[in-house]
Order: C-alpha cells, then sequence, then structure tokens
C-alpha cells in the first residue's frame, strides 16, 4: 500500500484529497497543527481512515520525525498561511511558513525519503497583477505578487523547481486558481458571503459587509482541483501545472448570483468596510489550464453555478 502524507490535512483541500487518495487505495498521513479549540483539531478529517500526527512545517525537529517515521512515497504539501488579506498583518510568519518551511521540507525529504514525490501548492496569486494580452495568466505570465502571502509562494514554487533540477527529484508546483466548497474557511470572500447570505435569510444577520466588490477571480470546485493534484504527481514526469476553470467573474457577480438563488437582492443588504481592503489589490484573475486539459484529460465537474448551489445547501441545513 502506497502512503501518502498531507500537510495541511485538516485544510479544506487536505480533507478532500485524503477522501480521494484512500479511494485510490492510499494509506494517508497528515500532519495536524495544534489548535486551542480541540473540537477544530481535525474537525474536516475526524471520521476518516487517516494516521495523524501533531506538528508543524516550521519546527524542523517535528518534521523530521514524522518523515522518518512515516517514509512516505508521495507529500502534498498543502500547509500554509493562506489568508491573502491576512498576511499583510503577519508578512514574516507568512514567509517563515510558505517559503522557509518548504525549503525545510525539501531538504529532509531529499535526506530522509529520497525516493518521495512532492507536490507543492502552489498560488495564481503569484501572478499579481500580471495578465498576459489575451485575458489569461499562463506558465509563462511574468509573476509579480501583490502581497506578502504571494511573494512568499513565488519563493517556495523557485524552490521546488530548483530541487528538481538540481537533485533530478519528481517534485511539482500545482499552481491552483481560486477553489472552493462548504468546507472553505469562512474568512475566504466565497463561503463569507454564502454563510451571511443564510444567516440573513433566516433572521440572523441584517447586513454584509464586504472589500472590494470589483476583483475579478477564477473560481473553481476544491474537489475537481485535488483530483487535478493526484493527476499532476501521476504524470509520467515532474512538471509545473496551471489547474483553473477558464472562467473569470467578480466578486459582485458572485453576491448577485448567490443572493439570487435564495430570492433575495444583494444591493439591498451588501455594504462597504474598509477595513476589508488590501494596500494592493489583485485585480483579476483568469487561468490558461489548456495543458493539464490536454496532458492529463482534466476538466472541472462542478460548474460556477452548481459549486454555489452546494454551498448554499450546506449552510441552509447547517445553520438552523
Ligand atoms: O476569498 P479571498 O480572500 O481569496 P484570495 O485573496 O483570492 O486568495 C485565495 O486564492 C488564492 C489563489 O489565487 C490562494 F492562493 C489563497 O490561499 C486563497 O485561497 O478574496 C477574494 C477576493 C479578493 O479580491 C478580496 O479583496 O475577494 C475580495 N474580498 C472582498 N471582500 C474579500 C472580502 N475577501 C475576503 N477574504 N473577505 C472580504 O470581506
Amino acid at each position: 500500500m502506497k502512503k501518502a502524507l498531507i500537510t495541511g490535512i485538516n485544510g479544506q483541500d487536505g480533507s478532500y484529497l485524503s477522501e480521494y487518495l484512500i479511494k485510490q487505495g492510499y494509506q494517508v498521513h497528515g500532519i495536524l497543527r495544534r489548535h486551542s479549540v480541540a473540537e477544530n483539531q481535525d474537525v474536516r478529517i475526524k471520521d476518516m481512515d487517516v494516521k495523524t500526527y501533531y506538528g508543524d512545517l516550521s519546527d524542523e525537529i517535528s518534521l523530521f520525525k514524522i518523515l522518518r517515521k512515516v517514509q512516505p512515497d508521495v507529500i502534498y504539501n498543502l500547509a500554509a498561511m493562506s489568508h491573502v488579506g491576512i498576511s499583510n498583518e503577519l508578512p514574516i510568519f507568512t514567509v517563515k511558513t510558505n517559503s522557509l518551511a518548504v525549503m525545510q521540507l525539501l531538504e529532509l525529504a531529499k535526506e530522509i525519503c529520497p525516493e518521495a514525490k512532492i507536490y507543492q501548492a502552489s498560488s495564481s496569486e503569484m501572478f499579481g497583477n500580471s495578465i498576459d494580452n489575451d485575458g489569461f495568466q499562463r506558465l509563462s505570465t511574468t509573476m509579480n505578487p501583490v502581497s506578502p502571502y504571494g511573494c512568499s509562494k513565488v519563493m517556495a514554487y523557485n524552490l521546488v523547481r530548483y530541487y528538481r533540477n538540481a537533485y533530478n527529484k519528481f517534485y511539482c508546483n500545482g499552481i491552483l486558481f481560486n477553489h472552493e466548497s462548504p468546507r472553505r474557511g469562512s474568512n475566504f470572500v466565497t463561503n463569507k458571503v454564502i454563510k451571511s447570505i443564510v444567516m440573513i435569510k433566516k433572521n440572523i444577520i441584517k447586513k454584509l459587509e464586504l472589500g472590494n466588490l470589483d476583483s475579478k477571480r477564477d473560481w473553481g470546485h476544491s474537489k475537481d482541483y485535488v483530483r487535478a493534484m493526484y493527476l499532476i504527481m501521476n504524470y509520467k514526469s515532474p512538471e509545473d501545472w496551471i489547474v483553473s476553470t477558464e472562467e473569470t467573474r467578480s466578486i459582485r457577480d458572485f453576491c448577485r448570483y448567490a443572493f439570487k438563488l435564495v430570492g433575495l437582492n444583494y444591493k439591498d443588504y451588501v455594504i462597504q468596510n474598509k477595513k476589508f481592503l488590501r494596500p494592493l489589490e489583485l485585480k483579476y484573475l483568469k487561468g490558461d489550464s489548456s495543458k493539464i486539459r490536454k496532458k492529463l484529460k482534466w476538466k472541472p465537474q462542478y460548474t460556477f453555478e452548481s459549486m454555489i448551489e452546494e454551498m448554499i445547501e450546506y449552510w441552509m441545513n447547517k445553520i438552523q
């Protein structure tokens, strides 16, 4: 039985990937960070057949011990300080977790489990406001990040490429555009909007405060994107890939559709609060995923609409 180690196993992607890998016949191991609220520690994976270990990417001793004990065949590095807005408040922590810790992982893996393949969760935030003339971002697009998070991810992306080339390793980057689901943290805009809509509908709150409504994102579903991760790791050679829906919509479009689904008009409820604006905004994302569609036959199964419908249904049942 092949062994997979997932860092960030209790996150949105970590939990969907665990389910997917178990179905593919893997023994799944994961690293959990200690959480002060014990119930939140493993909330997304508690019913899954996975083995977990307390650790932290930035704690080299825990990482060393876990790698030595598990001896994974494949490592999916999904752990990160993943909130772009908050990376402006925690820039040093962001770089330590998202860049330096990745170097630590690469070094340790090279010594302890030299045959292990590594997947690195790279991000469309690395492109910043660079857009090719045809309106897409692709592997050749200049990376011009506009947040500490984006900068930290560019460093990790380059480290993975460096180790791959220098030491002839199967290390890959998946540059994933935004991906959402009912398991998304509720301080990311999609789940914040959906959860608030349900609370408005149930008369729990009256308004929804947001920041920039005009930035555009290429939003897919996390379940589709973990399938892409698996395909990337099972391709014949280690490469870098873009995973995206090739469609872009504004936060305003998202609100318009989601409010309409429950019979409301977003204009009656959404107000702007400067507190949610960022020092620099990434204005537009639309990824060219033709490479993965062609070479790995990947394509998303969810649409923008079916993803939002699933999220609404989840919160309608959850919030009473
Ligand atoms: O949902 P968001 O916080 O996602 P963002 O910043 O695009 O980052 C996500 O996608 C990246 C891939 O490109 C990942 F790497 C990253 O880890 C994360 O998953 O914000 C989306 C947009 C932004 O333009 C933001 O300014 O929504 C805008 N927004 C407007 N009001 C808001 C809010 N974002 C948040 N989080 N909260 C608001 O109230």
